[in-house]
């Protein structure tokens, strides 16, 4: 009989808290043949990820996954063997007490954030007492040795390579979005908060000798996108001309069609952390705007991510990303650093592969939690 798992997860805000343990649950299910059962307080944030979730519905099977509401008013459940709080969520006072005395060992773990940050290494992996006598091990996703791992399903850069290198099959997924790309146009999309450097980058993007088609899944960004177009309302489907600028704004898609939008753009602006990890798996150059914390403490998440995802770049093609990703996220001009970043553009492309090839031969994130509950055992 397989190991049962159940993932508990709390939807903070937005969708990078359901997109992680929905896209685990799934892998898990799928790839190790587990019985996964996700726990989730806000089901209705799953619906946009997965349009065929039930938001009303306290109990439902997906993709292989049990899908149950994680109701306010805890009832009791036999836990399953491996318990999976995603990112220090309280599990419910009651299961934890279930867990110790269902008369089986039932494996604990706190799956944390991911960071590129040097502590994680020496974290990953350790137990902490806790009450009724059980441990809880920390799990860090990480991109170094000595980490979890990163979140990839088996096939994933196979089958982005294959759609990346079909260009009937790119248009086809596009049409389906409404989305017609010109020849020549530079494919860039755009997934993030509200950011006072946006104005800066569009006019760099309308003022460029080349034309560029910005794709925008409807979202926070919306409003500053519409005060710089200076229209009173945008919505999926619309489409603007600003110069050598052309912008399509794009209904909210599900997981894994935005997998593919990513892997259709030649440059990708992304954000939190979900859709951070797949612009890396798409291969290409991107830009990330990093979760703001308390006290600025995302400054040194970025700044290691950076010192990593820069090894091997030359001085030139280095320091110009670094500028690009810190005017995004310091919220400040960016036009100079976008136009430094097209002379280093051939470079950074290549870069984009080979990082993507690198972390895609580590073992991924859901093996790394099986083979942990296989040494556990
Ligand atoms: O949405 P995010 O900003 O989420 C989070 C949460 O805010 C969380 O509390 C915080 O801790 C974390 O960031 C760091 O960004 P993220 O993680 O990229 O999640 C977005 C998810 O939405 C991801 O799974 C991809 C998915 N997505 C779609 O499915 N379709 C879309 O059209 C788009 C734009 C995204």
């Amino acid at each position: 009989m397989q190991a049962s798992w159940e993932i508990f997860c709390s939807v903070v805000d937005n969708y990078g808290d359901a997109g992680v343990t929905w896209r685990l649950a799934r892998q898990l299910a799928a790839e190790h043949g587990l019985r996964v059962r996700l726990w989730i307080d806000d089901p209705a944030a799953l619906v946009r990820l997965c349009p065929e979730v039930d938001a009303s519905a306290s109990r439902q099977w997906q993709a292989g996954v049990e899908i149950c509401r994680w109701p306010a008013d805890w009832q009791p459940v036999e836990p399953a063997d491996v318990v999976i709080e995603a990112f220090a969520c309280q599990l419910p006072e009651a299961h934890v007490v279930a867990m110790a005395n269902c008369g089986r060992r039932v494996l604990w773990l706190n799956l944390e954030y991911l960071s590129a940050e040097d502590w994680v290494c020496g974290c990953h992996g350790l137990p902490s007492l806790q009450p009724e006598g059980l441990q809880k091990f920390f799990f860090f996703p990480g991109f170094a040795e000595n980490t979890g791992g990163l979140l990839r399903e088996h096939d994933l850069i196979e089958r982005r390579r294959a759609f990346q290198a079909d260009a009937a099959v790119r248009a086809a997924f596009l049409q389906s979005l409404g989305v017609q790309a010109r020849p020549g146009e530079r494919l860039v999309s755009l997934f993030a908060y509200e950011n006072a450097a946006l104005p800066g980058w569009l006019d760099a993007l309308a003022q460029h000798t080349s034309p560029t088609l910005l794709l925008v899944p409807e979202g926070r960004i919306l409003g500053d996108l519409q005060r710089w177009l200076e229209v009173p309302a945008l919505a999926a489907g619309d489409g603007q001309r600003r110069g050598a600028l052309r912008i399509q704004v794009l209904p909210f898609v599900r997981q894994d069609d935005y997998d593919r939008l990513l892997w259709c753009c030649d440059f990708n602006a992304v954000r939190g952390e979900d859709s951070f990890l797949r612009a890396q798996w798409a291969g290409r150059p991107l830009l990330w705007q990093i979760y703001p914390q308390a006290e600025g403490a995302h400054w040194d998440k970025l700044e290691a991510f950076l010192a990593l995802y820069l090894e091997g770049l030359s001085p030139s093609g280095a320091d110009a990303l670094q500028a690009l990703w810190r005017a995004w996220n310091a919220g400040e001009e960016m036009g100079a650093a976008w136009t430094a970043l097209q002379d280093e553009w051939p470079e950074l492309c290549g870069h984009a592969e080979r990082w993507c090839a690198r972390q895609a031969a580590r073992p991924d994130l859901a093996a790394a939690l099986v083979q942990f509950y296989t040494d556990w055992l």
